[in-house]
């Protein structure tokens, strides 16, 4: 099998951690997998990013929507050699996110969109889409800063102006494993 480089993306309490780890687990199957997350809060700029995201520290919406990008720049050599070894790998949350939350903050999205260009592009995009009503079930949104319904409402639109023919839009309101299914189906693995 081919490494393939599946990027999961979706709206904040769609289930996407649980998602990525239950998707490597049944990829490890027929060969190596590995999982990466964005933003990367382990590294200088993820520490920054952190804070930002934690409303510890604050920043204009250009200068944090280019560390945000820095931040998937800095593994670009990790991405090209695992894929190049013939790891498959998942990555929860990649460019998209990127143009999405900072667009819907009312940044051009061309603008959002440039300095990510260049790194590497999916195979496949598997989108997780959550009702407001689910995401609230949840336990609602949290204390971080884009976690507020009428700005989610906003990245949802965004996403969608970003879909493209090899996106998976998948209805994540319903069990954690009938969500799976889809996304294995998804895939066809
Ligand atoms: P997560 O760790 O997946 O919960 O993501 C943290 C938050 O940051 C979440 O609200 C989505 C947002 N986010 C993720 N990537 C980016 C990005 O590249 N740019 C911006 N502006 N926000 C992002
Ligand atoms: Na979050
Ligand atoms: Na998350």
């Amino acid at each position: 099998m081919k490494a393939k480089f599946i990027i999961v993306e979706g709206l904040d309490r769609a289930g996407k951690s649980s998602q990525c780890e239950l998707l490597v687990k049944e990829l490890s199957k027929s060969g190596p997998v590995e999982l990466l997350k964005f933003p990367d809060r382990t590294t200088a700029v993820g520490k920054m990013i952190d804070a930002y995201l934690q409303s510890k520290s604050d920043l204009n919406d250009q200068a944090i929507h280019l560390l945000f990008s820095a931040n998937r720049w800095e593994a670009v050599e990790d991405i090209k050699s695992k894929l190049n070894s013939g790891v498959t790998l998942v990555v929860d949350r990649f460019s998209y996110s990127g143009a999405a939350f900072s667009a819907a903050k009312g940044l051009d999205l061309g603008w959002c969109k440039h300095p990510d260009v260049g790194l590497p592009e999916p195979d496949k995009v598997i989108f997780l889409d959550v009702s407001e009503e689910v995401a609230m079930q949840r336990g609602g949104y949290g204390n971080e800063r884009y976690e507020k319904l009428e700005f989610q409402r906003k990245v949802r639109s965004i996403f969608q102006q970003l879909r493209e023919p090899n996106w998976a839009w998948i209805n994540a309101d319903e069990s954690v494993e009938n969500v799976h299914q889809r996304i294995v189906q998804a895939l066809g693995v």
